[in-house]
């Protein structure tokens, strides 16, 4: 692969409207996604593998709870710097930045959310660090964009509970030694449930044959009769809006990471432009070339302002589902067209892993469906404005 030459832009002077501290954080991710990640990060996708040498790394910058306090080994940032920190992740790769999103929003937010203080204690810590890694089990093979019809179920066994069901594309699952698991109680209500690697019936599976998110271990969860101590219920919150209140701050940071992976298709082809010469000019003096990178450019500084705003929302405790189902969907969409208008820019050049724009392009078919679908969010919007849902 190319050395890694990325320059961010800035169009709309973004920079001015950051914190010292959102910089600082912003950077260091940054110049650690250059160190880490791009040197790595093609060979480990193409040989569909996870690189697990870099959970330290993502441990030093930050990105496992950036936003959880520090009591409990997070990084006690706001939700800009935690969407900053998503942003440069995924500039690197969309999978690296999957691993972070789940750790963070789907595995330490439910457990500082809903569970107690001795589940804050005894997990949280070990999550910031590395120390112990986590997946989130939502989907299911029969209920997908329908979660609230899901199978799993647990039943009370007097000092445990006996969980039985199945979850299928789990990010982190062949690796992960925790799983938030959401299951149906004995009348049919939604509880998050702790399991833990080594507790007998309970197998991981990994998906084989991706062509998208290669560098991203992704598996099944199975429960046979797992025994499940009563201890690991998150008692806090139950029913459907437990597992979609993780989902809100998932998604929030995948508006802020999709805008790193169209910032480094952007800027990738905008380099190549002016590099590759045809008919005795460089491409990038073509009207044909300046139409894609302007309307890349002007999209990617749309997104910008709108993630930022989100994030000051975010920050103020102000944010609704639907504004954050908007720009999951509006950045996701952003950075999926860019990466396949940019590869074209490329020409033949394109396709091959010498550069990062096909693995983000592929890699983006995942995030454009995991944390509700387009469709879905699009139906979020639709249900917000109207007052009527359509999924029905
Ligand atoms: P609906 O009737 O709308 O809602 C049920 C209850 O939940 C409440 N609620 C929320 N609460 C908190 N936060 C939210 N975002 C909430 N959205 C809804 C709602 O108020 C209601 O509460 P109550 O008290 O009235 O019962 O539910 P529905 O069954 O009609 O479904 C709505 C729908 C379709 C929007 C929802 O189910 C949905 O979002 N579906 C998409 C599924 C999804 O996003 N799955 C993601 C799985 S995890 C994942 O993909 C991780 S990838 C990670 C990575 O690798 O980065
Ligand atoms: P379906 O729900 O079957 O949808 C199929 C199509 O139908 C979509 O186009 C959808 O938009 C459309 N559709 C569905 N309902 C409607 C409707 N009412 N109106 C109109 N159109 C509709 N899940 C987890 O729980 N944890 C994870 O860590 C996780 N990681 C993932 C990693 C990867 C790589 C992938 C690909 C998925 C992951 N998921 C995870 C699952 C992901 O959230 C689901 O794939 C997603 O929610 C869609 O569900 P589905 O695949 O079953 O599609």
């Amino acid at each position: 692969m190319k050395p890694d030459l990325f320059e961010a832009p800035d169009y709309y002077f973004l920079d001015d409207l950051l914190s010292e501290e959102h910089k600082l954080v912003r950077d260091a991710a940054r110049s650690w996604v250059k160190r880490s990640v791009s040197p790595i990060i093609e060979e480990y996708a193409q040989k569909a593998e996870f690189p697990d040498q870099i959970l330290d790394g993502l441990a030093e910058i930050g990105a496992f709870g950036p936003y959880i306090p520090e009591e409990y080994g997070g990084a006690g940032l706001d939700q800009i710097s935690y969407g900053l920190i998503m942003q440069e992740i995924e500039r690197g790769d969309s999978g690296v930045r999957s691993t972070a999103s789940v750790q963070s929003s789907l595995v330490m937010y439910p457990i500082y959310a809903y569970g107690n203080e001795a589940q804050r204690k005894k997990y949280l810590p070990k999550l910031a660090s590395g120390e112990l890694m986590g997946c989130f089990g939502l989907t299911e093979p029969d209920h997908g964009s329908n979660p609230g019809g899901m199978v799993s179920n647990f039943k009370d066994a007097g000092d445990h509970f006996v969980l039985n069901g199945a979850k299928l594309w789990i990010s982190n699952a062949p690796f992960a030694d925790i799983a938030i698991v959401w299951a149906k109680d004995e009348s049919g209500r939604i509880h998050g449930l702790i399991v833990e690697r080594g507790m007998e019936g309970f197998t991981t599976p990994e998906t084989h044959n991706k062509w998208s998110l290669r560098a991203s271990a992704t598996g099944e969860l199975i429960f046979d009769n797992v025994k499940v101590p009563k201890e690991n219920l998150l008692e806090g919150k139950s029913g459907l809006g437990a597992p979609l209140g993780c989902l809100d701050s998932a998604r929030y940071g995948i508006a802020w990471g999709a805008i790193g992976a169209a910032m480094d298709c952007y800027d990738t082809a905008l380099r190549y432009a002016k590099e590759r010469v045809q008919f005795d000019k460089p491409i990038a003096g073509t009207q044909l070339q300046q139409k894609k990178l302007a309307e890349m450019i002007t999209e990617i500084t749309k997104a910008q302002l709108m993630a930022f705003r989100l994030g000051q929302l975010r920050n103020e405790g102000r944010a609704t589902t639907a504004q954050i189902s908007m720009a999951k969907r509006n950045n996701v969409d952003m950075a999926l067209n860019i990466a396949r208008e940019a590869r074209q820019v490329l020409g033949g050049m394109g396709i091959t892993g010498e550069y990062s724009i096909m693995r983000h392009m592929m890699n983006l078919e995942s995030v454009i469906t995991y944390e509700g679908t387009h469709d879905i969010h699009l139906l979020i919007t639709g249900a917000d404005i109207t007052g009527i849902s359509a999924f029905k």
